[in-house]
Order: C-alpha cells, then structure tokens, then sequence
C-alpha cells in the first residue's frame, strides 16, 4: 500500500504481526480513487487483541469489493491458508492472489497457485476474472502498477469517497503510536515485539513550533522492561531517536518525545488498555 501510494502511512518491520490496525490507503488518479484497507495479518491466537484483529480483517471482507490477498512467496505456506480460502473462495467478489517479494526467489508461489487451484478445482491466472494471479514486489515496484490497472478494472464506478489531497484517516495519536512501536520491533528480536505495545497518551503543540508527545512503552514482564530500556537506556534512546526523527518529518514540526515503559501482564486481554491503544 504504502508502494502504490508514494507515501508511508502503514508502519512496515520484519517482526510478524507489526500491523495490529485497520489502515485506510487513498490513491487518487485523474481514473479514479481506490481506497484501499490494510488489515492485520490472518494468524490463529485466543486473547482478546487478536479477536479484535480478525474481526478487523472479516469486517473489511464485508465492506470490500476487491480482496488483495497477498502472501510472502518466500516463505512456506501456512496453516492460516486453508482458513484463507474457505474465508474468501465462497464470497462472490474478485480476489486478486498477490504474490510479493517476486524481486527475491519466490520458492513457494508455485505452492501457493496449487493450494488454491485445488481448492478451487480450476486454474489461477494473470487474465481470470475472478481469481487473479499477480506476483508483485512492494519493495521494487514490480508490477504494480499492473496491479492498480486491474483494480481499476475491476471496482465498481461511485463518487469519490474522500478528498482527491487526502491520504489516509488514520488517527494521528494512532499513526505516531504506530510509528514509535515500528521502531521497537526494529531494534527487538524473539518474543518482545508480541508482548508490546505503545500508546500515545498526549500530543500538545509547545508555542506553535515543538510538539510535545508523550507515550506509553506496555509490556507484559519487568524482565522485558529492562530489555526495551536497554542498558544504560541505550534501546529506549535509539528507538526514540528514530522515531522522533520520523515524526518531525510526518508532522513538519519539531518534537519533543518523551516515553514511559510500563509492566502490565496480560494487556492484550485488558479491555481498559485495548480501548487505550484504540480497540
Ligand atoms: N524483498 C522484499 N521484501 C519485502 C517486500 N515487501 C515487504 N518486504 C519486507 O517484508 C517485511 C514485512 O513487511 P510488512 O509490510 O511489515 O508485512 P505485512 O504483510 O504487512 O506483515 P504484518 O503487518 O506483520 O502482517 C519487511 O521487512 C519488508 O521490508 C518485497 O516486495 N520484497
Ligand atoms: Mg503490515
């Protein structure tokens, strides 16, 4: 999304599951306007923030009148595909099987095209009308722009939804959390990314010019606290530096951030924090 947009309004890290929001994408062109939804990815878990998250996902199903499901062609396939396709085979709409990361030797694409040929028991092709096969690069571009001809073709025609200048709807407390949490599963590995989370409790411009932030670093155990601070709070610097940089750029302003690391075990169950994050 962010490729086809020419802008970065989704947060992108190596870290399965970064994105944990809904994220409206507007493209404009003299054509037509495509707005596109970017959900969470579709993975099996039981708290609450993951229902929440596959609720997203089977709300923008509904609401949609193309799917783009795209899948990483480097990596295996998943358990979640046959959920997948028993989620989008049935619906009468025009699902278009993405698949990314052609620029890199896209092994499993092939398994991909015949896990879906066999549940569909007919063949998946660049030129079908209703299952079609696009291998794209989000990184390099390859083929989206092919990828925007199809969807143009296939949208239904309707007044534009949202003012040609406008890029996205995300809330911007939700855009700066997103930003900030982005940058720690940059420097993080193993299991803390899962087990954080970031909001923003307040944004005060500062005499017109400074932009003050403040956020909450959430994580579920003292001993992840000290690894987010890092020592002599090396990671909690490093992240906030990028982050703030990112931030003076999206928000034209100079920044002021400053951020608290917090232990609550459990929040991905606490419907008092889901609601802080924007559940
Ligand atoms: N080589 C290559 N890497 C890519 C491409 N597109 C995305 N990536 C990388 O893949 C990783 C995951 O990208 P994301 O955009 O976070 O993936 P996502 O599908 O939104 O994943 P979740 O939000 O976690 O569900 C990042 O490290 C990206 O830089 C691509 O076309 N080629
Ligand atoms: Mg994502």
């Amino acid at each position: 999304m962010n490729t086809l947009l020419g802008e970065k309004v989704a947060i992108v890290s190596p870290v399965p599951q970064t994105t944990r929001y809904q994220v409206r994408g507007v493209l404009t062109e003299k054509r037509g306007q495509i707005v596109f939804l970017d959900t969470p990815g579709i993975y099996l878990s039981r708290n609450k923030l993951g229902r929440h998250m596959l609720s997203d996902i089977d709300s923008a199903i509904e609401g949609a009148d193309v799917i783009i499901h795209l899948v990483d062609a480097c990596e295996r396939l998943g358990r979640e595909e046959g959920m997948i396709i028993e989620k989008l085979s049935g619906r009468k709409i025009p699902v278009i099987l993405a698949m990314n990361k052609v620029d890199r030797k896209a092994a499993y694409m092939d398994g991909y095209i015949k896990e879906w040929e066999k549940a569909l028991g007919k063949p998946v092709t660049e030129t079908a009308d209703r299952f079609v096969l696009m291998p794209v690069s989000g990184m390099t571009g390859i083929n989206t722009d092919k990828l925007v001809d199809v969807l143009f073709g296939l949208l239904p025609e309707g007044p534009l939804l949202y003012p040609p200048e406008v890029l996205t709807d995300f809330p911007q407390k939700l855009a700066i959390a997103d930003i900030i949490r982005e940058k720690f599963f940059l420097f993080l590995k193993d299991e803390i990314p899962h087990s954080l989370a970031v909001y923003v409790e307040e944004t005060t411009q500062r005499r017109g010019k400074v932009m003050f932030i403040s956020a909450v670093v959430l994580v579920e155990r003292d001993s992840q606290k000290s690894i987010v601070i890092g020592k002599g709070g090396s990671v909690l610097k490093k992240a906030g530096e990028t982050a703030r940089s990112e931030l003076e750029m999206l928000l034209d302003k100079k920044v002021f951030l400053q951020m608290h690391v917090k232990v609550r075990e459990g929040w991905q169950d606490d419907p008092y924090i889901l609601k802080d994050l924007g559940y």
